[in-house]
C-alpha cells in the first residue's frame, strides 16, 4: 500500500466495520486491518457453546440504516453467536466492506510522524503503512488474560479457551470435562457442555450473580411494536444510561419503598428476565442498604433453583454488591447443578495446585479429564491497545502514559497522541452500555471531528492534557460515588495481576455522555488543539462542557446516581 491512507482502522468488529462505512461517506481513503480471518470481532472469536448476546437483539444491532434494520429479522430475543456472526457478514457484504479489509493481519506498532502530521503503522507482515488518522476499533474484551497454571504443559488432554474456540466446534459426548471460571462465558457454556459431557466439573473461585434470559423467539407483539417506528425505538434506547431500553425508574428509592412493593417490582423484572432488574431502583447502584435488598432477592432466587443447599450456598455471591461485577444472563445455569453429571469445586476451600498429565490436582482432590475449558476472562478495555507499541508526539509510549491506569479525554483521544481515536475506549460508557449504540455514537462523533478538520484544512487534532486530566478526574469521581469500586472486577482491572486499579468506564450513562460530547463540539471542540504543521488553528485547553442534572432528578438523589456528576460539577465550580 504505497499511497498514504486517510484513515487506518484497526479491527473489523462492529466498530471497525461502521467506521469504514462512515469514512467512505466522507470520501476518505481508508482501510481496515484485522487479526482474524473474518469480520465480527467478539462474535468471530467467542464461538463457545451457548455464546449469545446479553442485550436484546432488537437493541443490539446497527441503527445507522433503516433499510438494514428492516431487512434483518432476529430469530430470538437474545441472538446466538452464529446468528450474530452471520449478521456481521451480512453487513460486510451489503456495504461491500471486505474489499477494504486485510484479514489475518495484526497491527504491531504505530509511531507518530511529526513531519507528516500522521502515523506510521507497522503490521506483523513487516509492512509499514502511512496514515493520517488511526482508529483503534480493537474491542473492549478482545485479549484473553494470560492466565496459566502450574503443570499445564504436562497435561495430555485437550485445553480449550472459550475466547479462542475451534471454528468447527467441539464434541464433548461422553467425555470427562473440567471448566475453570464462572463468569459470563462459563455461565453460558456450562449448561450446554453438561448436556453432552459424561461428567462436567466446574472450578469456581468467585460466584457471580446471574439472571434468567427467558430466551425464545421475539414475541410477535414486541416485533410489531418495534416495526411501527424503528427510528423512535432506536432514539429512545440511545438516550438512556445503558443504551438500551430497560424500563428505568429514576425516582424509585428502594430504602423508602415498602417491602411488599419492592418484592412485587423485583418479581416483575425477574419474570421479564435479563438486565431488567438492574434499573429497578435509583439507589441500588449507590447505596449499600438498597443494594443489599436486591442482592438478597437474587440470592433467594439462586437457592430456589439449586436443590442441594450446600451447592446453592457456594453459588451465591457474598463478596460484591449486586451489579458491581457485570451480572450474567443465563439459560438454565443454576438448574444445571441439579444434574447428576455436574459437580462444583470451590477453589477457595480447595485451591487448584497443579495440572497433572491426566487432569487437575487441588489441595484435597485430584480429577481426571479428557478436556479442560478455560473461561478465565479478558484484559479488558486497555489490553488490546497496550499490546500495540504506540509511540506518540513526545516519544512517550501509550504504556508510559497509562502507567497509573488509562487517562483519556472523553474515552476518545489521548493527550500526546494526535489523530488517534479510540472507539468505546477507557473513560467512555462503553462496557456499561449496549456496545452497538455506544459504537455508533463514537464513530459518528469521530466522523464529525474528521469532517470538521477537513473543513478547515487542519492537519491534526489532539486532546489537551488539561482536558484529559479533568475528564479522568470526572470518571474517577463518578465511579467513586457508586458501589462499583467495591468489587474485584475486570471493570477495575482487578483480574490482571499488576494492572493499575482504576474504574475503566464512565458511569454517568450514555445519554449524559452524548450530551457532553455534543456540548464539546458546540463549543468549537473544547479541550482540543487543532493544528496544521507548525500553525495552531485552535487551542481550547479547558473542558467545561458538563451537563445540568436531569430535570426529573429527585433532590435527595443529587449526590447519588446521576447526581454524582452534578455533585462533581459543583465541587469543581462548573455550575
Ligand atoms: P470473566 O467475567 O472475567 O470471568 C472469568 C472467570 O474466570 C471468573 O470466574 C474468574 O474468577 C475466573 N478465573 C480467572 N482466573 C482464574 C484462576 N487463575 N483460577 C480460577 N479461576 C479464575 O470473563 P468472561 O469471559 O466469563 O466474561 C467476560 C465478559 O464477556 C462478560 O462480563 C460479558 O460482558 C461478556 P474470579 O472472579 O476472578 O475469582
Amino acid at each position: 500500500m504505497a499511497e498514504r491512507l486517510d484513515v487506518l482502522i484497526v479491527g473489523a468488529g462492529f466498530s471497525g466495520m461502521y467506521m469504514l462505512v462512515k469514512c467512505r461517506e466522507l470520501g476518505l481513503k481508508s482501510h481496515v486491518f484485522e487479526a482474524g480471518s473474518g469480520v465480527g470481532g467478539t462474535w468471530y472469536w467467542n464461538r463457545y457453546p451457548g455464546a449469545r448476546v446479553d442485550i436484546q437483539s432488537l437493541d443490539y444491532c446497527y441503527g445507522f440504516d433503516e433499510q438494514l434494520e428492516k431487512e434483518w429479522r432476529w430469530s430470538e430475543r437474545y441472538a446466538p453467536q452464529p446468528e450474530l456472526l452471520a449478521y456481521a457478514n451480512h453487513v460486510a457484504d451489503r456495504y461491500d466492506l471486505k474489499k477494504d479489509i486485510s484479514f489475518n493481519t495484526r497491527v504491531t506498532a504505530a509511531d507518530w510522524d511529526a513531519g507528516a502530521d500522521g502515523w506510521n503503522v507497522t503490521l506483523d507482515t513487516g509492512e509499514v503503512i502511512a496514515a493520517r488518522f488511526v482508529v483503534l476499533a480493537t474491542g473492549c474484551l478482545s485479549v484473553p488474560t494470560d492466565v496459566t497454571f502450574p503443570g499445564i504443559e504436562d497435561y495430555k488432554g485437550t485445553i480449550y479457551r472459550t475466547s479462542r474456540w475451534p471454528h468447527d466446534g467441539v464434541d464433548f459426548s461422553g467425555q470427562r470435562v473440567g471448566i475453570i471460571g464462572t463468569g459470563s462465558s462459563a455461565i453460558q457454556s456450562i449448561p450446554i457442555i453438561a448436556e453432552s459431557a459424561g461428567h462436567l466439573t466446574v472450578f469456581q473461585r468467585t460466584p457471580n450473580f446471574s439472571m434468567p434470559a427467558h430466551n425464545g423467539p421475539i414475541p410477535e407483539e414486541d416485533f410489531q411494536e418495534w416495526l411501527k417506528d424503528p427510528r423512535a425505538f432506536r432514539a429512545r434506547s440511545r438516550y438512556t444510561a445503558g443504551g438500551f431500553w430497560n424500563d428505568p425508574r429514576d425516582e424509585a428509592i428502594a430504602i423508602h419503598t415498602p417491602p411488599q412493593e419492592i418484592k412485587a417490582e423485583l418479581e416483575r423484572r425477574w419474570a421479564w428476565g435479563g438486565f431488567r432488574i438492574l434499573n429497578a431502583f435509583a439507589d441500588q447502584a449507590i447505596d449499600p442498604a438498597a443494594n443489599k435488598i436486591i442482592s438478597d432477592f437474587v440470592a433467594a432466587k439462586i437457592r430456589e433453583q439449586v436443590k442441594d443447599p450446600k451447592v446453592a450456598e457456594l453459588l451465591t455471591p457474598k463478596d460484591h454488591p449486586f451489579g458491581t461485577k457485570r451480572p450474567c444472563v443465563d439459560t438454565g445455569y443454576y438448574a444445571t447443578y441439579n444434574r447428576d453429571n455436574v459437580s462444583l469445586v470451590d477453589l477457595r476451600a480447595d485451591p487448584l495446585e497443579t495440572f497433572t498429565a491426566t487432569g487437575i490436582k487441588t489441595k484435597h482432590n485430584s480429577f481426571d479429564f479428557d478436556a479442560v475449558v478455560l473461561a478465565t476472562g479478558f484484559d479488558a478495555m486497555t489490553g488490546a491497545i497496550e499490546r500495540i507499541a504506540i509511540r506518540g508526539r513526545t516519544g512517550e509510549t501509550i504504556q508510559e502514559h497509562w502507567a497509573h491506569g488509562p487517562e483519556t479525554y472523553l474515552g476518545l483521544m489521548v493527550a500526546g497522541f494526535p489523530n488517534m481515536f479510540l472507539i468505546t475506549g477507557p473513560g467512555s460508557p462503553s462496557v456499561l452500555t449496549n456496545m452497538i449504540n455506544s459504537i455508533e455514537q463514537h464513530v459518528d462523533y469521530v466522523t464529525e471531528i474528521i469532517a470538521s478538520l477537513n473543513g478547515r484544512q487542519a492537519g491534526r487534532i489532539e486532546a489537551t492534557r488539561e482536558a484529559e486530566q479533568t475528564w479522568t478526574d470526572l470518571v474517577d469521581q463518578s465511579a467513586a460515588m457508586t458501589l462499583f469500586p467495591q468489587a474485584n472486577s475486570w471493570y477495575m482491572g482487578a483480574n490482571v495481576p499488576g494492572k493499575p486499579r482504576r474504574f475503566l468506564a464512565f458511569t454517568g450513562g450514555l445519554h449524559i455522555y452524548s450530551d457532553i460530547c455534543n456540548a464539546v463540539r458546540d463549543k468549537g471542540w473544547e479541550g482540543f488543539t487543532i493544528a496544521r504543521g507548525d500553525q495552531v488553528l485552535h487551542d481550547s485547553h479547558e473542558f467545561t462542557s458538563l451537563p445540568p442534572p436531569p430535570d426529573n432528578m429527585a433532590p435527595h438523589l443529587m449526590e447519588m446516581a446521576m447526581g454524582r456528576v452534578a455533585k462533581w460539577m459543583q465541587d469543581h465550580g462548573r455550575v
